[in-house]
């Protein structure tokens, strides 16, 4: 799929990566008049001015890993308390209706760095790095003259632990790195932070804020937690003990569900396998089999305990230095989580809790307090808010939008259908490759098998307006015949404006009973 990379959208620039770049650079240049016929000169010095001007937002934007949207108190949850997080939604925005293009880590992360589609900037799966030279808004606000920084996850380049371009500072580490002491390059030494990963990410942030700053800053934290293996931090292995956790209704509620959702569930990836190892016997589809899934859900709940400690420290930090009303905080996940519903764990599928994400937003001087916004926004969508609301020049030819004019009020002519894509993956062999469109009442997925063959899987038709938890999967009712016509074409439509045809995806190889491979779970 490499030959894939960089196709903007309308316009395939190169299937040769050699020269893939140059033609990008060509046609940015073309198609943007900033960038056409610029002066570096006069540039640079209208750069250096807006160094001095205060007006100019500090940016952190803190990213979780595997966050679904309703794991914050404010988003009504039973038990978890995030009361940090929940502060972020009370002075600031909370976006109800956020999503991500691909339920995948890299892949998403990509999305929010560049404001692409999954087809558009090469990174289909967890092993692929984003490309040096793809635009994205942290390069472009360094190239604007903000002093910027990356600390945490990275999590695109599994082997590669670099500063990656547009970071004056670096702190990462190769792929998923550890919960405990986990081993950091630290702009180019290599060093183990001894401890709890949450807790060392954020104290480099905080030490990294509580710098002087002569310019305005970009913080990217991105935390570890709550992806697997669920580790929770000592103190808070136990809180939820007490805490009744039984299977969702919806996994016993399978009838008129593609086959392939009943094969997953004693996979990786389903309620009655491993359960990503909280369960040694297994399958096991007995009413006791409860008991790992519990532990699973607690542990997975838990670690956002730390996430919300941790952004309590990030707020306070801001607020000590003076910064907290200048700088644009935003909190966000880089994909949902399936907890048991439809017998599934993990994520990738299009169902609600895969493809939801939290997104919160503060920044006083163009957010009033409590703003909730019900709009589909999506994480192609950062990329280009960041930009606006820091008055920078925009990444050319991408597919998100700003989501400032929301904020603003303004919500004519926003969008009310979106394009989701997944590729099957052999190395995790537990979902189909997806394509589906998701309208504000409706959903459509359908299951492609890669060669261009009929679907050999019993594609999906949600009426979420009236069953929001996807119990009823009418795409047999032939009182929805009519709708199924209409998604299908919205569907073509979408992939069509977003440059993602003719579509190319590896061929579904089935969904299998083997465990991933040790290195990569
Ligand atoms: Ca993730």
């Amino acid at each position: 799929m490499r030959d894939r990379l960089f196709m903007l959208p309308g316009r395939r620039v190169s299937r040769c990566l050699g020269i893939v770049v140059a033609a990008l650079v060509a046609v940015s240049a073309q198609t943007d008049p900033a960038v056409a016929g610029e002066d570096t000169a006069a540039y640079q010095q209208t750069v250096a001015a807006q160094g001095n001007c205060p007006r100019r937002p500090n940016v952190v934007f803190i990213l979780t890993d595997d966050q679904r949207w309703d794991q914050l108190s404010c988003a009504g949850h039973p038990f978890l308390k995030t009361p940090h997080l929940d502060r972020i939604a009370a002075e600031g925005a909370w976006f109800r209706n956020m999503f991500v293009t691909t339920s995948l880590c890299s892949p998403s992360r990509a999305s929010y760095l560049s404001g692409l589609y999954a087809h558009s900037h090469g990174v289909l799966d967890n092993f692929t790095d984003f490309h040096e030279e793809l635009p994205s808004f942290p390069r472009r606000l360094h190239e604007e003259g903000y002093e910027t920084a990356y600390i945490g996850k990275w999590h695109m380049g599994e082997e590669d632990d670099r500063r990656r371009p547009g970071f004056d500072y670096w702190a990462s580490h190769k792929g998923q790195g550890t919960y405990y002491d986990c081993t950091f390059n630290i702009n180019g030494t290599r060093q183990v932070l001894e401890g709890y990963y949450t807790h060392q990410v954020t104290d480099l942030a905080v030490e990294w804020l509580r710098k002087e700053h002569r310019r305005p800053f970009l913080l990217i934290l991105g935390h570890k937690a709550p992806h697997t293996p669920f580790t929770p931090e000592r103190r808070y292995l136990h809180i939820y003990d007490h805490v009744r956790i039984k299977y969702p209704e919806s996994a016993f509620q399978l009838d008129g569900k593609p086959a392939w959702i009943r094969q997953r569930l004693v996979t990786w990836h389903g309620i009655y396998g491993p359960i990503f190892g909280f369960r040694e016997d297994f399958p096991d589809p007995s009413p006791e089999g409860v008991k790992e899934f519990a532990q699973f859900v607690r542990a997975y709940t838990a670690t956002i305990k730390s996430v919300d400690d941790s952004t309590g420290r990030i707020y306070r930090a801001l607020k000590e230095t003076g910064h907290l009303d200048d700088t644009l905080l935003i909190f966000a996940g880089d994909n949902g989580f399936l907890l048991g519903e439809h017998g599934m764990t993990d994520k990738r599928t299009m169902h609600e809790p895969s493809i939801r994400v939290p997104l919160l937003v503060r920044y006083p001087r163009l957010i009033r307090p409590g703003t909730v916004i019900d709009q589909m926004v999506l994480n192609i969508d950062l990329a280009p808010s960041i930009l606006d609301i820091c008055g920078a020049r925009p990444l050319a030819k991408i597919h998100g939008r700003s989501w400032r004019p929301l904020l603003e009020g303004q919500t004519d002519g926003w969008r009310t259908a979106w394009y989701y894509e997944y590729n099957y993956e052999k190395q995790f062999p537990y979902t189909p490759n997806v394509r589906g469109v998701r309208t504000e009442g409706w959903k459509y997925i359908h299951y492609p098998h890669g060669d261009g063959s009929p679907d050999r899987h019993l594609a999906e038709l949600y009426h979420l307006t009236e069953d929001p938890g996807e119990r009823h999967n009418l795409i047999a009712d032939p009182a929805c015949a009519g709708k199924v016509r209409e998604l299908k074409a919205l569907l073509h439509q979408l992939m069509e404006q977003t440059g993602a045809l003719p579509d190319r995806m590896p061929l579904d190889e089935g969904v299998k009973e083997e465990l991933p491979e040790q290195s990569i779970r």
